[in-house]
């Protein structure tokens, strides 16, 4: 079994997706912890890695992918015993890269909009439009689950781990209505009942929802 390296840290929610993909694999792997709070992802070390300076970075015998859609499409492919979690099928897997891509251009931009000036401007103020963009995303989400267990269909695969790790952060800045997104709370109920949940998710996720209710104090409604 070739080594493979996972570098992140827990409260980053794509670095939870691809301990989450990890773990259902049952992969084994090195995690090696990388301080993004104290910018240890601008060290020469790492920008020589990953030269877009991002967490999750995996490396797998000495080469290196980033991006955690890539790295888990890569992950199934590579190391799965099956497909479920990426179909091979042509158009199931069009389908569960079309969940990849909303988590990436969509959700996690909503994200990474109200995160990025509080990292880095030490910004603890969320405006309107943004409240509104996370709201969206909400709709969607609970769109794509109207009648589906699952984020592209009726069985797990690795766009639920992405927008997992993003929905449940976004919902450390809004909490998600129980009226309006019934779905979507059963839906994050479900997986919260998975064997590697807590170590994938779970523990990050609460060290991550602690920052952001403690910085994000001010909000435009
Ligand atoms: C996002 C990676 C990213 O921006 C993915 O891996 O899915 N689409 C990519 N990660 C953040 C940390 S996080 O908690 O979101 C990151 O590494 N930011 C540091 C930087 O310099 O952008």
């Amino acid at each position: 079994m070739s080594r493979v390296v996972l570098y992140g840290a827990d409260i980053s929610p794509p670095v939870r997706t691809c301990l989450l993909t990890l773990k259902a694999l049952n992969i084994p792997f090195e995690y090696k912890f990388v301080d993004i709070v104290a910018r240890e992802h601008f060290s020469e070390e790492f920008i020589k890695k990953n030269p877009q300076h991002t967490v999750p970075l995996l490396e797998d015998n000495g080469k290196y992918i980033w991006d955690s859609h890539a790295i888990c499409s890569y992950l199934v492919d590579k190391y799965g015993q099956n497909d479920k979690l990426y179909p091979k099928d042509l158009y199931q897997r069009a389908i569960v890269n079309q969940r990849l891509y909303f988590d990436a251009s969509i959700l996690y931009m909503a994200l990474r909009n109200v995160v990025l000036p509080m990292w880095r401007e030490n910004s603890n103020f969320v405006p309107k439009d943004k409240i509104m963009n996370i709201l969206e995303c909400y709709n969607l989400t609970e769109t794509f689950l109207e009648n589906r267990q699952y984020i592209a269909g009726d069985s797990l695969t690795i766009a639920d781990f992405g927008c997992l790790a993003t929905v449940s952060s976004l919902n450390g800045i809004i909490e998600l209505d129980k009226e309006k997104y019934p779905k979507t709370l059963e839906w994050i109920e479900r997986l919260s009942k998975l064997p590697y949940y807590e170590e994938g998710n779970g523990k990050g996720l609460r060290e991550y929802v602690a920052i952001l209710k403690s910085r994000l104090t001010e909000f435009e409604m």
